[in-house]
């Protein structure tokens, strides 16, 4: 892998990262990792260039069977960047993966995908035990962005299936891709069509937890689930609009801006990534994603030198992760590490209650000192008065 990239943008938030859950993220900052995965131009890559407001990456030149240029991403692409924001690092991995969709048989298309988030997993499990930590190479996928082609019709096998795959092994997170192409209408519709059809199907998604005693983080936990799937719109130009320059995308008819929430979701994508939940999607991805797979394989019941998936022990594992067994299990996990949460929170409330406490304290021996140092300072004037006299 070559050098990090420096991101120098405009900052993007991340400083909020530290009020999430400050005690997790470590001096050294966060790592975190990002995967975008679905059909072939439906504005992956362009979508990470939105998001960190940089050409972080590039769209691989290459010829189509015709010998045409086009920018296609071809092979998994790993981008590493660092962000730094205000003292607050952030080491983050883009998995740009190449859309699927180009081939006369697409089916098992999402396998490398899959192949990929378990390889971190079974890469991470054997580092565990080494005794240098710092040494450690984590790539396990805390968020998976699976790109759906705008119809306004329906979810096609494929995606149903990759989404199945995914959701059982990583953070999911449903993405229509091109916003601009639906009106608000066909959007709605065909958001509630998808979000129907993911339940039907069982696939598993991402769902930012809703905190009992935060009301304002409750309620923008709410709105996030609400907006799913995200309706994204992904630019690498600026345009001036009212003498301000904005990302979007100019058609003969008008002009959509992505950071206009009456236009898509990309801010609230970028929220629930980049600010308010990506320490639960650390914390997730350790306690459901990785335990399970570390489960599963003690249990004999991952193969990871399988490379097809009509294996039966990875037909088995499925079944356990479908398993009512797993899912009252992963509720269980997920409710005790809310509470753990919840309680890191309350300590830090009351360490920020006791430092005011402590601070006021100070500030009334201080008052006290200065009263008595005036005091001192009269009786010494009064004394020197008194000397000049005599
Ligand atoms: N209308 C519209 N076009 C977009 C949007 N985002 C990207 N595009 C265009 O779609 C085309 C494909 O974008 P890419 O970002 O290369 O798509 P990709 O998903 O990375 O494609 P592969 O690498 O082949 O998988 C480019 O011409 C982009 O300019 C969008 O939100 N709306
Ligand atoms: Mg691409």
């Amino acid at each position: 892998m070559s050098q990090p990239a420096t991101i120098n943008a405009e900052p993007i938030g991340i400083t909020n990262l530290p009020n999430q859950r400050y005690k997790i993220v470590s001096k050294e900052g966060a790592a975190f990792t990002i995967m975008l995965a679905g059909e072939s131009g439906l504005g992956k890559t362009t979508f990470i260039n939105t998001l960190f407001q940089t050409v972080l990456a590039p769209h691989q030149d290459n010829r189509n069977r015709f010998n045409k240029p086009v920018k296609k991403t071809v092979e998994i692409n790993i981008v590493r960047a660092e962000l730094e924001e205000k003292n607050f690092k952030l080491r983050l991995n883009i998995i740009d993966t190449p859309g699927f969709g180009d081939n006369v048989n697409n089916k098992n298309a999402w396998q490398p995908i899959v192949e990929f988030i378990d390889a971190q997993h079974e890469s991470y499990m054997k580092q565990e035990s080494q005794p240098q930590r710092s040494l450690i190479k984590d790539l396990r996928v805390h968020a998976c962005l699976y790109f759906i082609r705008p119809t306004g019709h329906t979810l096609k096998p494929l995606d149903i299936e990759a989404m199945k795959k995914i959701g059982t092994r990583a953070n999911l997170i449903p993405v229509i891709a091109k916003a601009d192409t639906l009106t608000p209408n066909e959007m709605l519709e065909f958001k509630k069509r998808i979000r129907a059809i993911i339940e039907a199907q069982n696939i598993r998604i991402y769902s930012p937890p809703i905190e009992a005693d935060d009301q304002a983080a409750a309620e923008h936990a709410k709105q996030l689930i609400e907006s799913m799937p995200f309706a994204v719109i992904g630019s690498e130009e600026d345009f001036e609009v009212d003498g301000k320059m904005v990302k979007g995308r100019r058609y003969p008819w008008g002009f959509v801006e992505v950071e206009n929430d009456q236009h898509c979701d990309f801010r609230k994508l970028r929220s629930l990534l980049l600010r308010t939940n990506m320490l639960d999607l650390i914390v997730s991805t350790q306690e459901i994603h990785f335990e399970t797979y570390r489960r599963l394989k003690m249990n004999g019941e991952v193969n990871t030198d399988d490379s097809k998936d009509t294996s039966s022990k990875r037909k088995s594992a499925e079944r356990f992760i479908d398993n009512p067994e797993f899912v009252e299990e992963e509720k269980r996990l997920k409710r005790y590490f809310a509470e753990q949460l919840r309680n890191e929170d309350q300590r830090f409330k009351q360490w920020k209650q006791n430092i005011h406490t402590e601070k006021n304290r100070l500030n009334h021996d201080l008052a006290n000192l200065q009263s008595d140092m005036k005091k001192l300072e009269e009786e010494v004037k009064v004394l020197k008065q008194a000397k000049a006299h005599n």
